[in-house]
Protein backbone atom coordinates (compact mmCIF):
# COMPACT_ATOMS: atom_id res chain seq x y z
CA UNK A 1 0.00 0.00 0.00
CA UNK A 2 1.47 3.32 -0.92
CA UNK A 3 0.30 5.38 2.48
CA UNK A 4 2.45 3.57 4.91
CA UNK A 5 5.59 3.52 2.39
CA UNK A 6 5.67 7.11 2.78
CA UNK A 7 5.57 6.96 6.54
CA UNK A 8 7.86 4.10 6.28
CA UNK A 9 10.34 6.14 4.49
CA UNK A 10 10.11 9.01 6.53
CA UNK A 11 10.67 6.89 9.76
CA UNK A 12 13.77 5.37 7.68
CA UNK A 13 15.03 9.01 7.24
CA UNK A 14 14.56 9.98 10.55
CA UNK A 15 16.59 6.78 12.13
CA UNK A 16 19.69 7.99 10.05
CA UNK A 17 19.40 11.71 11.07
CA UNK A 18 18.97 10.50 14.76
CA UNK A 19 22.41 8.34 14.45
CA UNK A 20 24.19 11.12 12.33
CA UNK A 21 23.07 14.13 14.89
CA UNK A 22 23.45 11.59 18.28
CA UNK A 23 26.10 14.13 19.51
CA UNK A 24 24.18 17.37 18.77
CA UNK A 25 21.16 17.69 21.15
CA UNK A 26 19.81 20.79 19.81
CA UNK A 27 19.37 19.27 16.28
CA UNK A 28 18.02 15.58 18.28
CA UNK A 29 15.36 17.86 19.99
CA UNK A 30 14.56 19.06 16.35
CA UNK A 31 13.77 15.57 15.15
CA UNK A 32 11.71 14.77 18.49
CA UNK A 33 9.50 17.44 17.20
CA UNK A 34 9.44 15.87 13.79
CA UNK A 35 8.53 12.66 15.34
CA UNK A 36 5.80 13.64 17.45
CA UNK A 37 4.13 15.78 14.95
CA UNK A 38 3.53 12.44 12.96
CA UNK A 39 1.90 10.85 16.38
CA UNK A 40 -0.18 14.18 16.63
CA UNK A 41 -3.94 13.81 14.71
CA UNK A 42 -3.89 15.82 11.15
CA UNK A 43 -3.91 19.41 11.04
CA UNK A 44 -6.31 20.67 8.95
CA UNK A 45 -6.10 24.79 8.70
CA UNK A 46 -9.42 26.92 7.79
CA UNK A 47 -8.63 29.52 5.82
CA UNK A 48 -10.09 32.27 3.54
CA UNK A 49 -10.82 36.24 3.82
CA UNK A 50 -12.65 37.86 6.43
CA UNK A 51 -16.12 37.15 7.37
CA UNK A 52 -15.74 34.52 4.90
CA UNK A 53 -17.77 32.04 7.68
CA UNK A 54 -14.50 30.34 8.83
CA UNK A 55 -15.30 30.36 12.40
CA UNK A 56 -18.63 29.09 12.12
CA UNK A 57 -17.76 26.54 9.33
CA UNK A 58 -15.41 24.98 12.18
CA UNK A 59 -18.25 25.02 14.25
CA UNK A 60 -20.39 23.43 12.21
CA UNK A 61 -17.58 20.69 11.47
CA UNK A 62 -17.05 20.46 15.18
CA UNK A 63 -20.56 20.19 16.29
CA UNK A 64 -20.20 22.48 19.40
CA UNK A 65 -19.63 26.73 18.90
CA UNK A 66 -16.31 26.60 19.79
CA UNK A 67 -14.56 29.06 17.59
CA UNK A 68 -15.65 32.99 18.59
CA UNK A 69 -17.67 34.34 15.65
CA UNK A 70 -18.52 37.84 17.17
CA UNK A 71 -15.87 40.76 16.21
CA UNK A 72 -13.30 40.87 19.66
CA UNK A 73 -10.34 40.93 19.31
CA UNK A 74 -9.69 37.13 19.79
CA UNK A 75 -10.53 36.38 16.22
CA UNK A 76 -7.32 38.22 14.88
CA UNK A 77 -5.48 36.07 16.18
CA UNK A 78 -4.85 31.86 14.89
CA UNK A 79 -6.33 29.60 17.18
CA UNK A 80 -5.95 25.69 17.69
CA UNK A 81 -8.60 23.31 18.93
CA UNK A 82 -7.19 20.11 19.80
CA UNK A 83 -8.54 17.32 21.99
CA UNK A 84 -8.19 17.66 25.70
CA UNK A 85 -9.98 16.06 28.27
CA UNK A 86 -11.33 19.29 29.94
CA UNK A 87 -11.76 22.86 28.29
CA UNK A 88 -8.71 25.07 29.40
CA UNK A 89 -8.35 28.25 26.69
CA UNK A 90 -4.59 30.17 27.16
CA UNK A 91 -2.90 32.60 25.00
CA UNK A 92 0.97 32.16 23.73
CA UNK A 93 2.39 35.30 24.30
CA UNK A 94 5.06 36.97 21.58
CA UNK A 95 7.10 37.39 24.62
CA UNK A 96 6.60 33.77 25.41
CA UNK A 97 4.07 34.10 28.34
CA UNK A 98 1.57 31.50 28.69
CA UNK A 99 -1.49 33.05 29.96
CA UNK A 100 -4.89 31.26 31.08
CA UNK A 101 -7.99 32.70 28.59
CA UNK A 102 -11.39 33.53 30.66
CA UNK A 103 -13.73 31.55 28.19
CA UNK A 104 -17.61 33.43 28.27
CA UNK A 105 -20.64 32.25 26.77
CA UNK A 106 -22.69 34.65 24.33
CA UNK A 107 -25.39 33.46 21.90
CA UNK A 108 -24.67 30.14 22.87
CA UNK A 109 -20.72 30.31 21.14
CA UNK A 110 -17.69 30.82 23.18
CA UNK A 111 -15.64 34.15 23.15
CA UNK A 112 -12.49 34.62 24.60
CA UNK A 113 -11.56 37.44 26.63
CA UNK A 114 -7.90 38.75 26.15
CA UNK A 115 -8.08 41.03 29.33
CA UNK A 116 -5.52 43.93 28.43
CA UNK A 117 -3.90 42.14 25.63
CA UNK A 118 -4.48 42.69 21.43
CA UNK A 119 -4.01 40.66 19.16
CA UNK A 120 -0.41 41.94 18.26
CA UNK A 121 0.66 40.60 21.82
CA UNK A 122 -0.42 37.36 21.40
CA UNK A 123 1.19 34.43 19.44
CA UNK A 124 -1.81 32.12 19.03
CA UNK A 125 -4.69 30.87 21.21
CA UNK A 126 -4.38 27.07 22.26
CA UNK A 127 -7.94 25.56 23.08
CA UNK A 128 -8.23 21.89 24.63
CA UNK A 129 -11.68 21.00 24.48
CA UNK A 130 -13.45 17.67 24.60
CA UNK A 131 -15.49 17.18 21.25
CA UNK A 132 -15.37 13.73 19.95
CA UNK A 133 -14.67 15.29 16.35
CA UNK A 134 -10.85 17.14 17.44
CA UNK A 135 -9.71 14.00 18.97
CA UNK A 136 -9.07 12.53 14.95
CA UNK A 137 -8.26 16.03 13.72
CA UNK A 138 -6.58 19.32 15.27
CA UNK A 139 -8.34 22.17 13.81
CA UNK A 140 -6.63 25.69 13.33
CA UNK A 141 -9.29 28.78 12.89
CA UNK A 142 -7.33 31.77 11.05
CA UNK A 143 -8.04 35.55 11.03
CA UNK A 144 -9.17 36.68 7.12
CA UNK A 145 -6.72 37.01 4.46
CA UNK A 146 -7.60 40.39 2.90
CA UNK A 147 -8.56 42.40 6.13
CA UNK A 148 -7.44 45.50 6.13
CA UNK A 149 -4.70 44.53 8.66
CA UNK A 150 -1.66 43.36 7.01
CA UNK A 151 -0.48 42.50 9.93
CA UNK A 152 -3.56 39.80 10.65
CA UNK A 153 -3.13 38.42 6.59
CA UNK A 154 0.73 38.14 7.56
CA UNK A 155 -0.03 35.81 10.02
CA UNK A 156 -2.22 33.80 8.55
CA UNK A 157 0.36 33.74 6.04
CA UNK A 158 3.31 32.66 8.46
CA UNK A 159 1.33 29.74 9.55
CA UNK A 160 0.98 28.02 6.37
CA UNK A 161 3.59 29.16 4.72
CA UNK A 162 6.57 30.40 6.84
CA UNK A 163 10.02 31.83 5.83
CA UNK A 164 11.49 29.31 8.73
CA UNK A 165 9.90 26.23 10.08
CA UNK A 166 7.35 23.34 8.58
CA UNK A 167 4.03 24.72 7.61
CA UNK A 168 1.93 24.82 11.28
CA UNK A 169 -1.05 22.31 8.73
CA UNK A 170 -0.91 19.11 6.83
CA UNK A 171 -4.14 19.96 4.94
CA UNK A 172 -6.03 23.61 4.50
CA UNK A 173 -9.62 23.88 3.63
CA UNK A 174 -10.06 27.61 1.98
CA UNK A 175 -13.26 28.98 2.04
CA UNK A 176 -14.65 31.60 -0.95
CA UNK A 177 -17.14 34.09 -1.29
CA UNK A 178 -15.81 35.29 -4.90
CA UNK A 179 -12.88 34.82 -7.23
CA UNK A 180 -10.97 37.68 -5.92
CA UNK A 181 -7.54 38.00 -7.11
CA UNK A 182 -5.90 38.21 -3.60
CA UNK A 183 -7.52 34.96 -2.48
CA UNK A 184 -6.27 33.42 -5.93
CA UNK A 185 -2.54 35.22 -5.26
CA UNK A 186 -3.00 33.99 -1.68
CA UNK A 187 -4.27 30.29 -2.09
CA UNK A 188 -1.36 30.36 -4.93
CA UNK A 189 1.46 31.10 -2.44
CA UNK A 190 0.30 28.17 0.18
CA UNK A 191 0.06 25.47 -2.41
CA UNK A 192 3.30 26.21 -3.88
CA UNK A 193 4.84 25.66 0.25
CA UNK A 194 2.10 23.53 0.77
CA UNK A 195 3.12 21.56 -2.51
CA UNK A 196 6.61 21.38 -1.75
CA UNK A 197 7.01 23.50 -4.90
CA UNK A 198 5.54 21.66 -7.28
CA UNK A 199 1.47 22.08 -7.04
CA UNK A 200 -0.71 21.94 -4.32
CA UNK A 201 -1.48 19.04 -1.57
CA UNK A 202 -4.21 19.15 0.32
CA UNK A 203 -6.30 21.65 -0.32
CA UNK A 204 -10.01 22.06 -0.53
CA UNK A 205 -12.26 24.75 -1.84
CA UNK A 206 -15.08 26.14 -0.29
CA UNK A 207 -17.79 28.07 -1.87
CA UNK A 208 -18.77 29.85 1.29
CA UNK A 209 -22.28 31.12 2.26
CA UNK A 210 -23.94 29.15 -0.06
CA UNK A 211 -27.30 29.97 0.61
CA UNK A 212 -26.44 34.06 0.45
CA UNK A 213 -25.66 33.10 -3.36
CA UNK A 214 -29.65 32.51 -4.02
CA UNK A 215 -30.73 36.05 -3.08
CA UNK A 216 -34.01 36.58 -2.47
CA UNK A 217 -36.10 34.09 -3.57
CA UNK A 218 -37.92 31.51 -0.93
CA UNK A 219 -36.95 28.38 -2.71
CA UNK A 220 -33.56 29.99 -2.57
CA UNK A 221 -31.07 27.04 -2.26
CA UNK A 222 -31.89 25.86 -5.08
CA UNK A 223 -30.80 29.27 -6.70
CA UNK A 224 -27.99 29.35 -4.66
CA UNK A 225 -26.91 25.59 -5.83
CA UNK A 226 -26.99 26.73 -9.37
CA UNK A 227 -24.91 29.53 -8.61
CA UNK A 228 -22.79 27.78 -6.22
CA UNK A 229 -22.29 25.17 -8.56
CA UNK A 230 -20.87 27.36 -11.72
CA UNK A 231 -18.80 28.80 -9.29
CA UNK A 232 -17.44 25.71 -8.16
CA UNK A 233 -16.37 25.13 -11.16
CA UNK A 234 -14.71 28.11 -12.26
CA UNK A 235 -12.44 27.59 -8.78
CA UNK A 236 -11.49 24.16 -9.90
CA UNK A 237 -10.60 25.33 -13.16
CA UNK A 238 -8.03 27.52 -11.05
CA UNK A 239 -6.32 24.40 -10.24
CA UNK A 240 -5.36 25.78 -6.96
CA UNK A 241 -6.88 22.90 -5.05
CA UNK A 242 -8.05 19.58 -5.32
CA UNK A 243 -11.76 19.58 -5.27
CA UNK A 244 -14.22 22.50 -4.18
CA UNK A 245 -17.77 22.14 -2.84
CA UNK A 246 -21.15 24.78 -1.32
CA UNK A 247 -21.50 24.94 1.54
CA UNK A 248 -23.39 26.89 3.97
CA UNK A 249 -21.76 26.60 6.82
CA UNK A 250 -24.71 28.92 9.23
CA UNK A 251 -27.09 26.25 8.01
CA UNK A 252 -24.91 23.45 8.92
CA UNK A 253 -24.02 24.40 12.38
CA UNK A 254 -27.25 25.77 13.55
CA UNK A 255 -29.01 22.60 11.96
CA UNK A 256 -26.86 20.58 14.69
CA UNK A 257 -27.55 22.44 17.42
CA UNK A 258 -31.21 23.34 16.84
CA UNK A 259 -33.39 23.53 20.01
CA UNK A 260 -37.11 22.79 20.64
CA UNK A 261 -38.04 26.43 20.91
CA UNK A 262 -36.49 27.49 17.21
CA UNK A 263 -38.51 24.10 15.65
CA UNK A 264 -41.18 25.13 17.49
CA UNK A 265 -41.02 29.04 16.63
CA UNK A 266 -40.65 28.05 12.59
CA UNK A 267 -43.36 25.88 12.63
CA UNK A 268 -45.54 29.24 13.51
CA UNK A 269 -43.94 31.05 11.05
CA UNK A 270 -44.59 28.42 8.35
CA UNK A 271 -48.30 28.95 8.82
CA UNK A 272 -47.39 32.80 8.02
CA UNK A 273 -48.66 33.10 3.89
CA UNK A 274 -45.89 33.31 1.51
CA UNK A 275 -46.06 36.78 0.53
CA UNK A 276 -46.32 38.50 3.83
CA UNK A 277 -43.13 36.28 4.93
CA UNK A 278 -41.05 37.49 2.10
CA UNK A 279 -42.12 40.86 3.20
CA UNK A 280 -41.03 40.41 7.11
CA UNK A 281 -37.75 38.74 5.51
CA UNK A 282 -36.45 41.57 3.49
CA UNK A 283 -33.84 42.63 6.42
CA UNK A 284 -33.27 41.19 9.51
CA UNK A 285 -34.18 44.30 11.03
CA UNK A 286 -37.84 43.98 9.35
CA UNK A 287 -37.91 40.51 10.72
CA UNK A 288 -37.29 41.27 14.18
CA UNK A 289 -39.29 44.47 14.80
CA UNK A 290 -42.43 42.63 12.71
CA UNK A 291 -44.79 42.37 15.47
CA UNK A 292 -47.59 40.82 13.36
CA UNK A 293 -45.55 37.50 13.20
CA UNK A 294 -47.36 34.53 15.55
CA UNK A 295 -43.45 34.40 17.75
CA UNK A 296 -42.17 36.79 20.52
CA UNK A 297 -39.65 39.34 19.84
CA UNK A 298 -36.97 36.94 21.33
CA UNK A 299 -37.68 34.10 19.17
CA UNK A 300 -37.68 36.24 16.34
CA UNK A 301 -34.08 38.19 17.78
CA UNK A 302 -32.77 34.58 18.11
CA UNK A 303 -34.12 32.88 14.77
CA UNK A 304 -32.35 35.30 12.75
CA UNK A 305 -29.01 35.63 14.82
CA UNK A 306 -29.06 31.61 14.61
CA UNK A 307 -30.48 31.19 10.99
CA UNK A 308 -29.92 34.76 8.94
CA UNK A 309 -32.74 35.27 6.74
CA UNK A 310 -31.52 32.65 4.39
CA UNK A 311 -31.51 30.37 7.09
CA UNK A 312 -34.93 30.73 8.07
CA UNK A 313 -36.43 30.91 4.28
CA UNK A 314 -34.75 27.83 3.99
CA UNK A 315 -35.88 26.01 6.75
CA UNK A 316 -39.45 26.93 5.81
CA UNK A 317 -38.94 25.75 2.71
CA UNK A 318 -38.06 21.96 4.61
CA UNK A 319 -41.19 22.13 6.89
CA UNK A 320 -43.74 23.46 3.69
CA UNK A 321 -41.88 20.32 2.03
CA UNK A 322 -43.06 17.43 4.64
CA UNK A 323 -40.57 17.89 7.63
CA UNK A 324 -43.17 17.30 10.01
CA UNK A 325 -40.72 16.52 13.65
CA UNK A 326 -37.33 18.37 14.53
CA UNK A 327 -35.17 15.51 13.46
CA UNK A 328 -36.30 15.02 10.32
CA UNK A 329 -35.78 19.29 9.70
CA UNK A 330 -32.19 18.53 11.22
CA UNK A 331 -31.64 15.98 8.68
CA UNK A 332 -33.12 18.14 6.11
CA UNK A 333 -31.44 20.96 6.57
CA UNK A 334 -27.95 19.31 7.06
CA UNK A 335 -28.70 17.68 3.40
CA UNK A 336 -29.25 21.25 2.06
CA UNK A 337 -26.61 22.94 3.95
CA UNK A 338 -23.67 20.58 1.66
CA UNK A 339 -21.96 19.46 5.48
CA UNK A 340 -21.95 16.37 4.40
CA UNK A 341 -20.68 16.28 1.09
CA UNK A 342 -17.93 18.47 2.67
CA UNK A 343 -17.22 15.54 5.51
CA UNK A 344 -17.15 13.00 2.77
CA UNK A 345 -14.86 15.41 0.73
CA UNK A 346 -12.20 15.94 3.88
CA UNK A 347 -12.47 11.80 4.17
CA UNK A 348 -11.96 11.10 0.92
CA UNK A 349 -8.97 13.57 0.52
CA UNK A 350 -7.82 14.00 4.21
CA UNK A 351 -8.89 11.40 6.04
CA UNK A 352 -7.90 7.97 3.65
CA UNK A 353 -4.70 10.27 3.07
CA UNK A 354 -3.46 10.96 6.72
CA UNK A 355 -0.47 8.71 6.52
CA UNK A 356 0.48 10.54 3.25
CA UNK A 357 -0.46 14.48 4.22
CA UNK A 358 1.49 13.85 7.43
CA UNK A 359 4.34 12.14 5.84
CA UNK A 360 5.37 14.90 3.34
CA UNK A 361 4.93 17.91 6.30
CA UNK A 362 7.20 15.18 8.13
CA UNK A 363 9.66 15.48 5.14
CA UNK A 364 9.49 19.03 4.84
CA UNK A 365 10.72 19.33 8.55
CA UNK A 366 13.18 17.15 8.00
CA UNK A 367 14.36 19.24 5.07
CA UNK A 368 14.51 22.23 7.45
CA UNK A 369 16.77 20.40 10.40
CA UNK A 370 19.53 19.49 7.50
CA UNK A 371 19.72 22.52 6.05
CA UNK A 372 19.64 24.55 9.53
CA UNK A 373 22.35 21.77 11.09
CA UNK A 374 24.70 21.35 7.65
CA UNK A 375 26.75 18.17 8.05
CA UNK A 376 28.54 16.44 4.83
CA UNK A 377 26.38 12.75 6.14
CA UNK A 378 23.01 14.55 5.27
CA UNK A 379 23.61 15.71 1.60
CA UNK A 380 22.34 12.18 0.19
CA UNK A 381 19.62 12.30 2.74
CA UNK A 382 18.28 15.95 1.12
CA UNK A 383 18.54 14.45 -1.96
CA UNK A 384 16.08 11.30 -0.91
CA UNK A 385 14.03 13.63 0.53
CA UNK A 386 13.67 15.63 -2.66
CA UNK A 387 13.34 12.33 -4.86
CA UNK A 388 10.54 11.08 -2.56
CA UNK A 389 8.59 14.70 -2.28
CA UNK A 390 8.48 14.41 -5.78
CA UNK A 391 8.42 10.48 -6.61
CA UNK A 392 5.96 9.14 -4.04
CA UNK A 393 2.96 7.91 -5.55
CA UNK A 394 0.89 8.70 -3.19
CA UNK A 395 1.89 12.29 -3.52
CA UNK A 396 2.02 12.44 -7.25
CA UNK A 397 -1.72 11.37 -6.70
CA UNK A 398 -2.99 14.25 -4.58
CA UNK A 399 -0.87 16.83 -7.67
CA UNK A 400 -2.54 15.10 -10.40
CA UNK A 401 -5.80 15.70 -9.01
CA UNK A 402 -5.79 19.10 -8.24
CA UNK A 403 -3.94 19.64 -11.75
CA UNK A 404 -6.16 17.13 -13.99
CA UNK A 405 -9.38 19.90 -14.08
CA UNK A 406 -6.74 22.76 -15.02
CA UNK A 407 -4.78 21.28 -18.21
CA UNK A 408 -6.09 20.57 -21.22
CA UNK A 409 -6.18 16.36 -22.24
CA UNK A 410 -6.59 14.08 -24.63
CA UNK A 411 -9.18 12.13 -22.97
CA UNK A 412 -12.72 12.05 -22.92
CA UNK A 413 -15.03 13.57 -19.97
CA UNK A 414 -16.04 9.74 -19.12
CA UNK A 415 -12.31 8.49 -19.60
CA UNK A 416 -10.95 11.87 -17.54
CA UNK A 417 -13.67 10.84 -14.72
CA UNK A 418 -12.25 7.14 -14.96
CA UNK A 419 -9.18 8.46 -14.31
CA UNK A 420 -9.38 11.09 -10.93
CA UNK A 421 -11.29 7.99 -9.95
CA UNK A 422 -8.45 5.56 -10.48
CA UNK A 423 -6.33 8.36 -8.37
CA UNK A 424 -8.74 8.11 -5.85
CA UNK A 425 -10.72 11.15 -6.52
CA UNK A 426 -14.00 8.89 -4.60
CA UNK A 427 -11.90 7.22 -2.05
CA UNK A 428 -8.35 5.16 -1.55
CA UNK A 429 -10.34 1.79 -1.40
CA UNK A 430 -10.36 -0.82 -3.85
CA UNK A 431 -13.51 -0.37 -4.37
CA UNK A 432 -14.03 3.23 -5.06
CA UNK A 433 -10.95 3.47 -7.54
CA UNK A 434 -12.32 0.23 -9.50
CA UNK A 435 -15.92 1.30 -9.57
CA UNK A 436 -17.11 -2.07 -8.09
CA UNK A 437 -19.63 -2.86 -5.91
CA UNK A 438 -17.21 -3.32 -2.43
CA UNK A 439 -18.58 -7.04 -2.07
CA UNK A 440 -17.40 -8.09 -5.35
CA UNK A 441 -13.52 -6.70 -4.56
CA UNK A 442 -12.56 -10.08 -3.38
CA UNK A 443 -14.39 -12.14 -6.34
CA UNK A 444 -13.23 -9.59 -9.64
CA UNK A 445 -11.64 -7.04 -8.26
CA UNK A 446 -7.63 -8.59 -9.33
CA UNK A 447 -9.28 -9.05 -12.68
CA UNK A 448 -10.55 -5.35 -12.78
CA UNK A 449 -6.86 -3.82 -11.08
CA UNK A 450 -5.50 -5.69 -14.06
CA UNK A 451 -7.66 -5.21 -16.80
CA UNK A 452 -7.05 -1.48 -15.44
CA UNK A 453 -3.05 -1.86 -15.54
CA UNK A 454 -3.25 -2.47 -19.21
CA UNK A 455 -5.87 -0.02 -20.35
CA UNK A 456 -3.85 2.75 -18.87
CA UNK A 457 -0.55 1.24 -20.04
CA UNK A 458 -2.21 1.66 -23.36
CA UNK A 459 -3.37 5.36 -23.43
CA UNK A 460 -0.49 6.13 -22.39
CA UNK A 461 1.36 4.37 -25.20
CA UNK A 462 -1.01 5.28 -28.23
CA UNK A 463 0.57 7.71 -30.33
CA UNK A 464 -2.20 10.48 -30.57
CA UNK A 465 -1.88 10.83 -26.14
CA UNK A 466 -0.16 14.17 -25.36
CA UNK A 467 2.91 14.08 -22.96
CA UNK A 468 1.00 15.22 -19.97
CA UNK A 469 -2.00 12.77 -20.27
CA UNK A 470 0.43 10.40 -20.64
CA UNK A 471 2.44 10.73 -17.56
CA UNK A 472 -1.11 11.10 -15.55
CA UNK A 473 -2.08 7.58 -17.15
CA UNK A 474 1.20 6.33 -15.97
CA UNK A 475 0.08 7.60 -12.65
CA UNK A 476 -2.99 5.90 -13.08
CA UNK A 477 -1.16 2.37 -14.04
CA UNK A 478 1.10 2.46 -11.04
CA UNK A 479 -2.24 3.00 -8.91
CA UNK A 480 -3.78 -0.02 -10.51
CA UNK A 481 -0.46 -1.92 -9.70
CA UNK A 482 -1.19 -1.06 -6.47
CA UNK A 483 -4.51 -2.21 -6.05
CA UNK A 484 -3.87 -5.50 -7.66
CA UNK A 485 -0.42 -5.99 -5.50
CA UNK A 486 -2.84 -5.84 -2.85
CA UNK A 487 -5.28 -7.48 -4.11
CA UNK A 488 -3.57 -10.18 -5.08
CA UNK A 489 -2.11 -10.85 -1.36
CA UNK A 490 -5.32 -10.70 0.19
CA UNK A 491 -6.22 -13.56 -2.48
CA UNK A 492 -2.77 -15.88 -1.31
CA UNK A 493 -3.79 -15.37 2.63
N1 LIG B 1 -25.99 33.42 5.47
C1 LIG B 1 -24.90 32.88 6.00
N2 LIG B 1 -24.16 33.59 6.85
C2 LIG B 1 -23.05 33.01 7.37
C3 LIG B 1 -22.65 31.69 7.01
N3 LIG B 1 -21.50 31.39 7.67
C4 LIG B 1 -21.21 32.48 8.42
N4 LIG B 1 -22.13 33.45 8.24
C5 LIG B 1 -22.18 34.77 8.88
O1 LIG B 1 -21.07 35.53 8.43
C6 LIG B 1 -20.50 36.29 9.47
C7 LIG B 1 -19.02 35.97 9.61
O2 LIG B 1 -18.89 34.61 10.02
P1 LIG B 1 -17.55 34.06 10.71
O3 LIG B 1 -17.70 32.59 10.81
O4 LIG B 1 -17.25 34.82 11.96
O5 LIG B 1 -16.51 34.46 9.56
P2 LIG B 1 -14.89 34.46 9.62
O6 LIG B 1 -14.48 35.89 9.80
O7 LIG B 1 -14.47 33.95 8.29
O8 LIG B 1 -14.47 33.56 10.74
C8 LIG B 1 -21.33 35.97 10.72
O9 LIG B 1 -22.30 36.97 10.89
C9 LIG B 1 -21.97 34.65 10.38
O10 LIG B 1 -23.21 34.46 11.04
C10 LIG B 1 -23.48 30.96 6.09
O11 LIG B 1 -23.23 29.80 5.73
N5 LIG B 1 -24.57 31.61 5.62
MG1 LIG C 1 -13.31 33.94 12.43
Amino acid sequence: MTAPASLAALQRIMAHAHDIYRHEPQATARLDICAQRIQEPLRIAVAGAIKAGKSTLLNALVGEGIAPTDATECTRVVTWFRHGATPRVTAQQLNGLTMNVPVRRRDGGLTFDLGQLTASDVDRIDVEWPATRLSQTTFIDTPGTTSLSQEVSARTLALLTPDEGSPGADAVIYLFRSLDDSDVEFLRQISERVGGGAGPIGIIGVVSRADELGVGRLDAMHTARQAAKKFTRELELTGLCQTAVPIAGLIAFTAKTLRQNEFNDLRQLATVAPQDLELALLSADRFVHNDKLPIDPQGREQLIRRFGPFGIRIALTCLRAGATDSSSLVDDLLYRSGIGELEQVIDVHFGQRVEELKAHTGLLMLKEVFSAFPAPAVAPLIKEIARLIGGMHGFQELRLLAKLRSTRMTLTDGELADLQRMLGSRGTGAAERLNIEPFAVAGVGADTALAEIRRWRAKARHPLTDPFTAAACMVAARSAENMFAQLRTAVAR
